[in-house]
């Protein structure tokens, strides 16, 4: 087929609402942002690992370690649906371990911020699962086949972690004037960081608009997090407890809350790796990558060793 008819057909089946699949033509800039994005996702998923098993062995009872490990092991197997996913466009997971272990990749900037206390970590489940949540049930329906049906498992994931969040906040926020005490001051720390989550404002989102046109991201930047600002609300709200935003409003006539400025210079920071945890974080992943170097080279050998068996 000539390029123009095969772009013809691209069109079409984006246009209908068909999956790009690994083996069918796409425009090779169609491939790099898929690429990029579920390779950032992958990332996150595995550095977002971090804040939390860092409170396993801390975690106050056996049921909040196991419902804890059991979401930090979910983690690493969205992380591996996701490289899993972005292998089919042609890149390794070799190459995109390296590009996070040497700070090249980017991963989301929630992840740098620190875990100081037991509360974080419901105040992680319930606002940053909630957001990633919010951002991913719209990508079970994104054009590519490999990320859409990733989504699909992992947003169920998702919820649990979601719930398992927001019942520690439950016990904390309706426990003693201490508890409570510490999850809002959580809430304090984790609101901010959980709305950049989304990204920059759709104005000045430089990928949106193409991402947009290709339905790989099927909702705006702002638009969703209006809706999370939204939902969130009455949980708040629920637990007695307020937001750190002054301006924060109904707005009758938008029919959404109205919210105060985000602070996209702190955004940036972090992004651009200068945030309070970035340099801890690599530091972790790249001694993991180094521990683990024995398995890898064990797992080599006894494959040659099957191989040279069969043979
Ligand atoms: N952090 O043009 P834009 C999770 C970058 S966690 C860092 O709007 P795009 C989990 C962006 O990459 C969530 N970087 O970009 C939960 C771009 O830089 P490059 C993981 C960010 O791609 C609990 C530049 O800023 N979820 O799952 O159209 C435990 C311009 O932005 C961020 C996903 O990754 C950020 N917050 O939209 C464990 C969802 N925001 O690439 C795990 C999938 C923006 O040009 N990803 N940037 O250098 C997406 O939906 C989109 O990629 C984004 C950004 C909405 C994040």
């Amino acid at each position: 087929m000539e390029q123009d008819d095969l772009q013809r057909l691209f069109d079409s089946k984006i246009e209908q609402e068909i999956r790009i699949e690994p083996k069918d033509w796409m425009p090779e800039a169609y491939r790099k942002t898929n690429l990029r994005q579920i390779s950032q996702h992958a990332h996150s998923e595995i550095v977002g690992m971090l804040p939390e098993a860092n409170w396993i062995t801390r975690a106050p009872s056996l049921r909040r370690k196991v419902a804890l490990l059991a979401k930090v092991q979910d983690e690493a197997g969205h992380g591996l649906y996701l490289y899993s996913a972005a292998e089919t466009l042609g890149t390794s997971r070799d190459e995109m371990m390296d590009d996070l272990n040497s700070g090249k990749a980017k991963y989301s900037s929630i992840f740098n911020y620190p875990t100081l206390n037991w509360a974080d970590i419901g105040a992680i489940g319930w606002l940053v699962d909630g957001a990633a949540i919010t951002n991913q049930v719209a990508l079970c329906r994104t054009s590519y086949g490999p990320y859409a049906r990733a989504m699909v498992r992992i947003c169920k994931e998702e919820s649990f972690h979601q719930r398992q969040g927001y019942e520690i906040m439950m016990s904390m926020a309706f426990g003693t004037p201490e508890q409570k005490q510490m999850a809002q001051d959580a809430l304090n720390r984790w609101w901010w960081p959980a709305l950049m989550m989304f990204g920059p404002n759709d104005s000045e989102s430089v990928h949106s608009q193409q991402s947009l046109d290709w339905k790989i991201k099927r909702v705006s930047n702002d638009d969703l997090r209006q809706e999370f600002v939204d939902k969130s609300i009455p949980q708040v709200e629920y637990l007695g407890l307020t937001l750190p935003d002054a301006e924060l409003k109904w707005n009758e006539e938008r029919g959404h809350y109205d919210f105060g400025p985000i602070d996209w210079e702190e955004f940036y920071r972090v992004v651009s790796g200068n945030g309070p945890c970035n340099k801890e974080r690599l530091e972790a992943r790249n001694k993991a990558h180094n521990d683990g170097a024995w398995v890898r080279e064990a797992a080599l050998a006894f494959a040659e060793k099957r191989q040279i068996n069969v043979a």
